[in-house]
C-alpha cells in the first residue's frame, strides 16, 4: 500500500504538515527531507528493527516518517529514561542501534544531526502490507516489567478512523501537540496528520501561556491534552478561541476540572484508551458529558465489560486497533486476551449504553500523566540488603496530580542509600519522599498492602 505522507505531498503538497516555532514544512517538503533521511538510512545498512528518543522537535518528526518509509520497525523511546532503562527495554527485543541526541556508552547512538546531510535524487517510494509492524512501544505492567507494543500500520489506521467517529477532524484541522512523540498519544497525531492531510502545530515543551497564545493567534481547532495539562492552560487563562475540540486521555479527569472546562464553553471530549489500543478507542463528546457526566463515552458493539458483577467488571475490547499481541514478554499474552477481546486491566461499569471507568488499573500512578508503576521501584529498592520490604504509593499533588512516596521497612535510616540507588530510574518516577517504619502494614494473609499504606502515610503526612 501506499504510504499516507506519500499521498499527502503529492494531492496537498503546499499544505503545511507541520508547524515548529517560526519554521514550517509543507507535505511535499515533509516527504522530500524523510525520503532523503530514508536513504541516509538505507545506505547504513541497518537491521530491520531500530530504536529513536524523539524530543518534541521538527527533525524527530522528519526521522520518524524517514524509519517507517525505509520499512524498519521504529522502537520509540521516552526521553525521560536512564541509561540503563533505556538498555534493558531495547536488549528484551534485540535492538542495539538508537537514534538519539543522548551519548549512551552501551549502545551504538546516531546523532539525529548525521542524518541530514543527504542530497542526492531521492529514491522511489517504498509501500507497505497492512500487518507491518509500524512501530514498537513500551509499556509497564503490573508486575513491573516493561512490555513491547507492537502496532502494526492496521493498527494505527484503525485507530485514526476510529478516532474521527468521535473526535471528528478533517483537512483544514490544526492539531496542537505538546504530548511526547514517544507515546501514542502523541504518535498517533502524526498518523491523523498524514491520513486527512492537516497541519500539526508542535510544541517542545508544555509551556502554558506558549500554548495559551497559540490558540489565540494561530487558529488552532484540536488539542490533546493528558487532565494534568488541561488544568495548567485552565490556570493560565484558557479560553475556547477557534477549538473545536480537546481531547482529554491518558488519565481519569475530575469532576472540578471538568465543571470549570464546561463553564469556559470548551469542546471537551474525555477518553479511554492505552498504548495496546494505538490511543483512544472511546470517547465521550461535551453533549455525553452534559448528559453521562463522568462517562468516557456511548459503548461500540466491540467494547464490553466481562463478567460483571452488580455492573462492574473488566473492560474488554477489539478491534483492528488493537495490538496482536505483546513482542516482549511472550508470557504475557497468555492473560492478555479474552477470546478475541483484549483485556485492558481496568475495571469498568456500562449504564444505559455509556462506559464509565471506575478503577485505575491496580495501584498504577500516573504522574502528570506518566504512567509509574510501584512494583518497578520496589524491586529495585528491595536490591539495597538493608531494606527488608517496601511499598510505593501514590501521594496527591498539586503540580503532576499524583507523584510517588516510599515506605521502607528497615533497622536504620536508609535515605541516603535509597537516593543514590533512585538514580538509576527516571526522575518522574522517584519517590519525592521516604518514610521509615519498623512493620509495613499487612492483609489478613501477610501480603504487603499498599492501600493500608497509603492511608496511614496520607494521615502521617498531614
Ligand atoms: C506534562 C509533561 C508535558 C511535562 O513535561 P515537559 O513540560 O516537557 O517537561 P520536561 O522539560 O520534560 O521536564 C521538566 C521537569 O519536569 C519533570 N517531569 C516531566 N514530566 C514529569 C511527570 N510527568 N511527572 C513528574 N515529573 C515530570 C522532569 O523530570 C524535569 O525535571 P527537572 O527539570 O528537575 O530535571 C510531560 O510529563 C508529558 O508529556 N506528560 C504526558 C505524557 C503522555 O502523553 N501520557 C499519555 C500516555 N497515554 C497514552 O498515550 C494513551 C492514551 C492516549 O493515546 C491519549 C492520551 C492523551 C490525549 C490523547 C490521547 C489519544 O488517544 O489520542
Ligand atoms: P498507557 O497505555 O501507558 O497510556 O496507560 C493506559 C492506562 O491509563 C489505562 O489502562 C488506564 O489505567 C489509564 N487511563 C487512560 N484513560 C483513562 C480514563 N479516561 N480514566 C481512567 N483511567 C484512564
Ligand atoms: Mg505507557
Ligand atoms: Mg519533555
Ligand atoms: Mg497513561
Amino acid at each position: 500500500m501506499q504510504h499516507n505522507l506519500v499521498k499527502q505531498a503529492a494531492e496537498r503538497p503546499d499544505h503545511i504538515a507541520v508547524k515548529f516555532n517560526e519554521s514550517t514544512l509543507t507535505f511535499a517538503e515533509l516527504y522530500e527531507q524523510a525520503s532523503a533521511v530514508k536513504d541516509q538510512l538505507l545506505e547504513m545498512e541497518l537491521p530491520g528493527r531500530i530504536a529513536v528518543q524523539p524530543a518534541n522537535q521538527l527533525t524527530s518528526v522528519i526521522i520518524m516518517h524517514a524509519i517507517v518509509l525505509a520499512h524498519i520497525e521504529m522502537v520509540l523511546i521516552n526521553t525521560h529514561l536512564t541509561e540503563s532503562e533505556v538498555k534493558r527495554q531495547l536488549d528484551s527485543i534485540g535492538v542495539d542501534i538508537i537514534i538519539t541526541d543522548n551519548n549512551y556508552t552501551s549502545l551504538s547512538c546516531i546523532m539525529p544531526e548525521t542524518l541530514f546531510k543527504g542530497t542526492a535524487e531521492p529514491s522511489a517510494a517504498t509501500t507497505y502490507q497492512p500487518e507491518d509492524i509500524m512501530s514498537i512501544m513500551f509499556t509497564s505492567g503490573t508486575t513491573g516489567v516493561q512490555k513491547a507494543v507492537p502496532h502494526t500500520f492496521r493498527n494505527h489506521v484503525a485507530s485514526a478512523e476510529r478516532c474521527k467517529v468521535s473526535f471528528p477532524f478533517d483537512s483544514e484541522t490544526k492539531w496542537l501537540l505538546a504530548l511526547p512523540l514517544y507515546h501514542i498519544s502523541g504518535l498517533s497525531v502524526l498518523v491523523r496528520s498524514v491520513m486527512d492531510g492537516f497541519t500539526v502545530v508542535l510544541f517542545d515543551k508544555f509551556d502554558a501561556a506558549a500554548i495559551n497564545q497559540a490558540l489565540a493567534e494561530d487558529d488552532i481547532t484540536h488539542i490533546s491534552l493528558v487532565p494534568q495539562t488541561l488544568e495548567w492552560l485552565l490556570e493560565a487563562g484558557l479560553e475556547r478561541h477557534k477549538l473545536e475540540g480537546l481531547l482529554i486521555g491518558g488519565a481519569k479527569l475530575n469532576d472540578r476540572t471538568l465543571q470549570e472546562s464546561l463553564k469556559r464553553n470548551l469542546p471537551v471530549y474525555t477518553s479511554f484508551g492505552m498504548t495496546e489500543t494505538a490511543s483512544q478507542f472511546i470517547t465521550a463528546s461535551p453533549d455525553d458529558m452534559l448528559n453521562h457526566p463522568n462517562s468516557v463515552g456511548p459503548v461500540t458493539e466491540d467494547i464490553k465489560v466481562a463478567a460483571p458483577l452488580n455492573g462492574a467488571g473488566e473492560i474488554l475490547v477489539r478491534g483492528d486497533n488493537v495490538m496482536n499481541g505483546y513482542l516482549y514478554p511472550e508470557g504475557a499474552n497468555a492473560t492478555a486476551f479474552s477470546g478475541d477481546y483484549f483485556m485492558t486491566g481496568d475495571v469498568g461499569r456500562i449504564k444505559n449504553g455509556y462506559l464509565y471507568v471506575l478503577d485505575r488499573r491496580k495501584d498504577l500512578i500516573i504522574s502528570g500523566g506518566e504512567n509509574i508503576y510501584p512494583s518497578e521501584i520496589e524491586q529495585l529498592l528491595l536490591s539495597i540488603p538493608d531494606i527488608s520490604a517496601c511499598s510505593v504509593v501514590g501521594m496527591p499533588d498539586a503540580k503532576w496530580g499524583e507523584v510517588p512516596a516510599l515506605v521502607y521497612e528497615s533497622d536504620s535510616d536508609l535515605d541516603t542509600k535509597i537516593t543514590a540507588t533512585l538514580q538509576e530510574i527516571a526522575k518522574y518516577k522517584r519517590p519525592v519522599l521516604y518514610k521509615r517504619i519498623k512493620q509495613l502494614h499487612r492483609t489478613s494473609n501477610g501480603k504487603i498492602s499498599r492501600h493500608l499504606v497509603k492511608e496511614w502515610l496520607l494521615d502521617e503526612i498531614q
